[in-house]
């Protein structure tokens, strides 16, 4: 089998004003959906980041990849490993993702690159197989996968502009009652069996108490996690362990409560000496395999949220499972915006990593039907988890119609990347700038 075409579509998907430590959301968000062709006459799909960068470093490995065995993978991660290695050269600050949204770090350029284009090889094998994508790399652990309600503070509105503006299906949401009415909309509607609350918006009092409004409402049996995206110091961290420590203890987690390995190492040994074993997750100061020495020697991160988009790939997804195992920490997954094709790129690498016990991320409640680019609509969630369908490759397939349409909004719009910091600043506080610790 070789590859004879790659195909990317840049589209715009409607996305709702949520916030975050970031700033805030854009009237759309920014994807990239991938086909490769091969010369048997069969189309692998996968999707990845949006926008200029993205783009363009796909379409840089255009000749690398045409003529390609999609089963030969090893060299081309070999290549973009020694590209990122040179480049890191001439690149200062580490690789976290502290001052970068995710998608925009350079750093993981190449492993972001990478795994768009194994994720649409493994599709083609699969479909080639008969099999299904996660029974091709081990098989496994899970036929469904549990994902967790993704509750966000966020202003009024539904996403989109104009006349293409969203339903605002949960209204404005800045305290704790509205948060609580939103997380029941969501369990109601997908039946998630674990929270997260997007932090670092609200002064730290107020989402101490929004956390508690979530437990108060739904009780001990829905494991509570907080992300402020490194909006807090170490003191601060420390302090809303110590204030959360029921909350978050019994399967729950304090994600990214300040920013670098060291930071989230002292906020560990401060709430250990106190007793508190409340787990510290990370998707910003551990964000690739090269991180994992350092953060564990150091005691960092206790789970670590993976994330196929940019890990490398979903073998390297299982890969990352064996790793966190051998140290002992837990395995998570992050998200961010996303439609369909990388809602089940989530499933199927989630299903083959036997450590991934927590329920993933994911923004897809966030996106609408109207923007989704699979055949037959949105995935859809049974009891909070998606099943691994019996079809081959991922299980989805292309909507061309829908695709086009994704594309004519994505070239009208006036922006090519994600800048939240500018959203904010356009929408909410002309002054605002994204200042860490903010408390
Ligand atoms: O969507 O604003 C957002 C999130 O803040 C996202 O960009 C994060 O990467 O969900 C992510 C996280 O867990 O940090
Ligand atoms: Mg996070």
């Amino acid at each position: 089998m070789r590859i004879t075409d790659l195909r990317l579509h840049p589209v715009a998907v409607a996305d709702p004003p949520l916030r975050s430590s970031y700033g805030l959301h854009a009237p759309y968000a920014l994807r990239t959906i991938v086909e490769i062709q091969t010369d048997d006459g069969i189309t692998g799909i996968s999707e990845t980041y949006g926008g200029d960068k993205p783009l363009a470093a796909l379409e840089a490995l255009r000749s690398r990849i045409i003529g390609m065995d999609p089963f030969q993978l090893t060299r081309l991660w070999m290549d973009l490993n020694q590209m990122a290695e040179a480049e890191a050269q001439e690149i200062a600050g580490g690789r976290t993702q502290t001052w970068f949204v995710p998608g925009e770090n350079p750093l993981d350029r190449h492993t972001r690159s990478f795994a768009a284009i194994e994720i649409a090889c493994l599709d083609a094998i699969g479909k080639a197989l008969g099999k299904p994508v996660c029974d091709l790399v081990g098989g496994r652990a899970r036929d469904e996968v549990s994902f967790s309600a993704y509750l966000f503070y966020k202003h009024a509105g539904g996403g989109g502009m104009g006349e293409d503006c969203r339903e605002d299906e949960y209204g404005e949401c800045l305290d704790p009652q509205s948060i609580v009415r939103q997380c029941r909309q969501m369990i109601d509607q997908y039946g998630f069996k674990e929270i997260k609350l997007k932090g670092g918006v609200l002064e730290p009092d107020q989402e101490i108490a929004t956390i508690r409004a979530l437990r108060e409402a739904f009780g001990p049996s829905y494991p509570l996690r907080i992300d402020p995206n490194c909006a807090w110091s170490v003191e601060t961290s420390v302090r809303v362990g110590r204030e959360l420590k029921e909350e978050l203890s019994n399967g729950g987690y304090l994600e990214d409560p300040t920013a670098e390995i060291d930071g989230m190492a002292e906020v560990r040994r401060r709430l250990l000496a106190e007793g508190n074993d409340t787990p510290l997750a990370s998707n910003v100061a551990t964000t690739c395999f090269a991180h994992l020495p350092e953060s564990t020697q150091k005691d960092a991160v206790q789970i670590v949220l993976s994330d196929p988009h940019y890990w490398g790939g979903i073998r390297a997804l299982v890969q990352l499972s064996h790793t966190c195992e051998m140290f002992n920490l837990g395995l998570s997954m992050h998200s961010n915006n996303h439609l369909g094709v990388s809602m089940m790129i989530m499933a199927h690498a989630a299903a083959a990593a036997p450590r991934l016990t927590y329920a993933c991320d994911t923004h897809y409640p966030w996106q609408t039907e109207k923007d989704e680019v699979i055949e037959g609509g949105r995935v859809k969630f049974h009891n909070g988890c998606i099943r691994i369908p019996d079809k081959p490759g991922l299980g989805v397939s292309l909507d061309y119609d829908q695709l086009a349409r994704g594309r004519e909004r994505y070239e009208k719009l006036p922006y090519r990347k994600r800048d939240d910091e500018a959203e904010m600043r356009k929408h909410v506080d002309p002054n605002w700038r994204r200042v860490l610790p903010r408390w």
